[in-house]
């Protein structure tokens, strides 16, 4: 049985990839915990991302080596290598950790009855980022323009060659794609926005109002946020930052708290907006 994001359920599982964040928050992925009965397991298969496997309860032997062959199964459910060909043996107990690459091949198989979690790490392709990243670039563009500028056709001479991809309007791409990019920062805004967008399974519960009292404040475990050197970036919003709020704000998303000393610090504007992220239920006081 595979539970995957049990960070986003349970305290314990969020604070179990805090050790892991000497990687950036932009890889770390979830906490997925696997339970097996004797002689359970997936089946020999690969993932493309790093992966670091934990072992909580009971054993769990794992056969793992780097994939030559990487022809799968035909027909089953899951992608399971047809020859994996191990290069290591091991016997993993309570309190072992394995780091596996990406695509390295691994067959679990528990020992007993047994719980493991892994701690997963995404690895997007530039073509998972342009998908992703584009349609938020196009919602970036101002409104009035998607009104205000349609197309027209040039010159009022009638067209003889009407299956002609007219120059015109190749121009006219050329131009709204200089207007997406060309923008400095925009794709930068872009990309924090969708590195910070809780998965599709995430709802917060409504907040309360901060009380204002001398309290410190902690990120909700299901938040994600993030930064760069203009915005800040929490739960797929964008926030542009100046300093003092920008040092204390990027505080906040580096160690998810911010001590009471340091919230007292925050300016107006930056005091509301974080009564707005608390109401939200995106941080809470502690
Ligand atoms: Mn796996």
């Amino acid at each position: 049985m595979l539970v995957q994001g049990a960070d986003l359920h349970l305290e314990r599982a969020r604070a179990m990839l805090e050790p892991f964040r000497f990687v950036t928050d932009a890889r770390l992925d979830d906490l997925m915990i696997s339970f097996a009965t004797d002689g359970g397991g997936v089946g020999p298969h690969l993932d493309p991302y790093d992966v670091f496997l934990i072992q909580l309860q009971g054993r769990r032997r794992w056969r793992i080596g780097p994939v030559k062959d990487r022809r799968l199964v035909d027909e089953a459910p899951l992608k399971l290598l047809r020859h994996f060909a191990p290069t290591q043996d091991l016997l993993l107990e309570p309190g072992d950790l394995l780091y596996l690459p990406p695509l390295w091949g691994h067959d679990g198989i528990a020992v007993g009855t047994c719980m493991t979690a892994s701690v997963g790490f995404r690895a997007p392709t530039r073509q998972t980022i342009v998908r992703e990243v584009l349609p938020l670039l196009a919602d970036a563009l101002p409104e009035a323009q998607a009104w205000e500028g349609l197309y027209r056709d040039a010159g009022s001479a009638a067209t003889t060659t009407p299956g002609r991809v007219p120059e015109s309007l190749q121009a006219f791409a050329r131009t709204a794609w200089r207007q997406v990019l060309g923008e400095r920062g925009r794709l930068s805004r872009a990309l924090g926005q969708w590195l910070t967008e809780p998965k599709p399974q995430v709802w917060f519960d409504p907040g309360t109002p901060l009380s204002g009292s001398g309290r410190a404040l902690h990120l909700d475990r299901r938040s994600r946020m993030m930064y760069d050197s203009v915005q800040v970036y929490l739960n797929g919003e964008a926030y542009p930052c100046a300093p003092p709020d920008a040092r204390l704000l990027r505080r906040l998303a580096d160690r998810r708290e911010l001590a009471a000393a340091d919230r007292a610090r925050l300016s107006k504007a930056a005091g509301a907006l974080v009564e707005r992220w608390a109401q939200a239920g995106w941080l809470h006081e502690s």
